[in-house]
């Protein structure tokens, strides 16, 4: 399997995240990308290239244009104000409050956030831009004919929707990538969001729409973060209604659980029958996981590759989340060995 792949990623490390009452260095970090891509390379997946540059065309079919140029300026207006450290939101409309759009840059960083964990430091619009442009080219390469590619994205982009960042999401890479797909003639593009977290971002972004069918397998959103979406009631709206299913599952579950709902997913993809798959590959499910809970092992992501496989489909997989630095690129080459096997 070909994996796109660039270093650019490495210019986007934020210091702390809040997290249990405590300031932490963020589990988003880079070493996490170079375990996955040490990992393709032991194990002889194929080739590994770099990213073409498509521009900010195909990232405009997805995001907000005044989300962008916020996100793209942020640093520079950041530094003329010559203070220490990322740039962090903290205030939010909520309710109570309006969703008017501030002049300042923290009072616009909060119009266009969810939550706290998403740093802007010097390189993170150049990281994210080129996360978005693996993720394109990878999905090139599906749209010139091969069978499978891998994305190696970080910062990774599910939590990110057209104009709010969030949960170390600023570009939805997958989105970005499914519209492509739909651009550039396909009908119909399945989406299956395996992360640990519920894809709120991609969620949001075709949830009104019936040619991208949505399904994702998460902790259960009463408890889990996003918090606020990920229900198992959310079934899509106006011509979108039918074409979005969330699993979201109890924390502490294990492989039985997960394939049990990884099955009702595959089958609802199935009858949808897309010209190609996305997956969002989150390997955040890991029992070893620091900030997760549930229970899956090593040997599970080959069979998740497997049944992946097994629904006949072009598929393109797009890295997302997963913090057991050690394993995951074990983890996230697992999904795309079992995938290769079938
Ligand atoms: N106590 C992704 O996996 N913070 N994002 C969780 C837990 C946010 C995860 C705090 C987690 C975001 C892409
Ligand atoms: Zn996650």
């Amino acid at each position: 399997m070909l994996t796109i792949y660039s270093d650019d990623h490495h210019l986007h490390h934020g210091r702390s995240e809040l997290i249990d009452g405590q300031l932490m260095p963020c589990f988003e970090m880079p070493s996490r990308a170079d375990h996955i891509l040490q990992r393709v390379m032991d194990r002889k997946l194929g080739p590994v290239e770099a990213p073409t540059d498509f521009g900010m065309q195909p990232i405009k079919r997805v995001h907000d244009e005044g989300f962008l140029a916020f996100f793209q300026s942020a640093w520079q207006r950041w530094a003329e104000m010559n203070v220490e450290g990322d740039i962090l939101p903290f205030t939010w409309p909520a309710r109570s409050l309006r969703k008017v759009k501030p002049t300042s840059l923290l009072g616009q960083f909060g119009y266009y956030s969810f939550d706290a964990g998403v740093p802007i430091t010097a390189g993170t619009w150049q990281a994210a831009y080129s996360a978005a442009q693996v993720a394109l080219t990878a999905q090139a390469a599906i749209q010139k004919g091969a069978n499978s590619a891998f994305a190696l994205c970080r910062p990774p982009g599910h939590h990110a929707a057209a104009d709010v960042m969030g949960g170390y999401c600023y570009l939805n890479n997958a989105a970005i990538a499914t519209q492509a797909f739909l651009d550039q003639g396909h009908k119909k593009v399945a989406i299956i969001d395996v992360d640990y977290h519920h894809g709120n971002g991609t969620q949001s972004i075709f949830y009104a729409r019936n040619d991208v069918l949505f399904t994702s397998i998460h902790g259960h959103p009463e408890a889990e973060f996003p918090f606020f979406l990920g229900y198992d009631d959310e079934p899509g709206e106006g011509p979108g209604e039918g074409f979005n299913f969330n699993y979201p599952l109890a924390a502490g579950s294990g492989w039985n659980e997960w394939s049990a709902a990884l099955e009702q997913a595959c089958k609802q993809i199935a009858a949808y029958a897309p010209d190609v798959l996305v997956v969002s590959l989150g390997v955040d499910t890991f029992k070893d996981d620091p900030i997760s809970q549930f229970k899956l092992d090593s040997p599970d992501y080959l069979a998740m590759g497997e049944r992946l496989k097994r629904l006949g489909l072009p598929t393109l997989f797009v890295m997302e989340g997963g913090y057991a630095v050690e394993e995951i690129g074990i983890n996230a080459v697992n999904v795309l060995e079992g995938f290769e096997r079938v």
